[in-house]
């Protein structure tokens, strides 16, 4: 999927450069205007195809649809991401209740249904966030992202890592630190942690990154659940997007059970099946906070909804001509 920001002083001039730069076919994943200066961000989607069969781009061609051709149809999509027959099923069970003709907004209030969502939102936030998750998920990049977007909204900001054994783990996120001029605490133990509790009081914001852990090895569990409750810290799981559907489920159950109730998407621009986040969100029942779409810290991370979620999900929509999609 290809996914860019833009930002601008004006939400219609950050429209304008979406238009001008992704054409009539960017999907707006997100809005935001910054509460300090009023710089507007868009975060805009293009879809690489999922290629469903043929009939599916005929059924779309016949809107509106009738009940039975949507429900074929959105089976069909969730199948292309690679959602599981169950976890289909049950979106499916919740698309039938909902009274709409239009396939997305369908999806979308089904979505609405079965997964919570929930961005992080320093203005509000009273607990340190403790980004947890397996290794190689994207937690020291989303960590220094948190960090940056609350420095460049003039917050306090008190960062911290655990990754003090494996190799480069501080280095990686001292060099985001020493550019945006904040110091890095180095906190492996629960000792250590306890400690900076004054420290993380008086910050604004609070953010610690942890070193990558097996899901399903309970010692390694517990101890991170340990080393949260030393910080009163809110564990938030960093999950790649793009991975089997089921595992995905499985990790945020797993990361649910120790107490992380909602999670980042990370890499949702390397991804073009978004079965695996939809699976951990439906059946893993940890919430949607935002999502990462690239590697650049000061890009930061990007909202998104059930409604842009449903529209990531299904190709096309009724101001899109199918058959241009179907002919691709
Ligand atoms: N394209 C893309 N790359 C990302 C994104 N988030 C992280 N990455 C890349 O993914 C790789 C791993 O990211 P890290 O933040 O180091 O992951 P981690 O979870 O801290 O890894 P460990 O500390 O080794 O467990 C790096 O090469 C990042 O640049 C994203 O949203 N998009
Ligand atoms: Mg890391």
């Amino acid at each position: 999927m290809r996914l860019r920001n833009f930002t601008a002083p004006t939400m219609s001039d950050a429209m304008a450069q979406v238009r001008a730069e992704m054409g009539d076919d960017a999907i707006i994943v997100s809005t935001e205007v910054d509460g300090e200066d009023g710089t507007c961000w868009v975060t805009a989607a293009l879809e690489d195809d999922i290629v469903l069969p043929d009939e599916v781009y005929e059924t779309l061609q016949k809107q509106p649809m009738d009940p039975l051709a949507k429900r074929e149809f959105l089976a069909q999509v969730l199948t292309a991401h690679g959602l599981p027959q169950h976890l289909t099923e049950q979106v499916l069970r919740d698309c039938d209740l909902v009274d709409e003709t239009d396939p997305t907004m369908t999806l979308a209030a089904a979505i609405d249904m079965g997964a919570r969502f929930g961005p992080i939102d320093f203005e509000t936030q009273t607990r340190p966030l403790m980004l947890v998750g397996a290794p190689g998920a994207g937690k020291t990049i989303t960590a220094a992202k948190l960090a940056a977007h609350a420095r460049f909204a003039g917050k306090r900001v008190f960062i911290a890592t655990s990754d003090s054994k494996r190799a480069g783990g501080v280095e990686q996120l001292k060099a985001f630190t020493d550019i945006l001029e904040m110091d890095l605490v180095i906190a492996p133990d629960v000792d250590t942690l306890s400690e900076q509790n004054d420290a993380i009081s008086a910050a604004d914001a609070a953010i610690i990154d942890t070193a990558g852990v097996n899901p399903f090895d309970d010692e390694d569990m517990q101890a991170l659940r340990t080393l949260a409750a030393a910080a009163k810290a809110e564990l938030v799981l960093v999950l790649a997007a793009g991975a089997d559907a089921m595992e995905s489920a499985d990790t945020a159950r797993a990361f649910a059970a120790i107490g992380a109730e909602r999670m980042v998407i990370s890499r949702l621009d390397m991804t073009r099946r978004l079965g695996g986040i939809l699976a951990a969100a439906l059946a893993g029942r940890v919430a949607i906070a935002n999502v990462s779409i690239n590697p650049q810290v000061a890009d930061g991370l990007s909202r998104i909804n059930p409604v842009s979620l449903a529209q990531l999900l299904v190709p096309g929509d009724e101001d899109e001509p199918i058959q241009k999609k179907a002919a691709q």
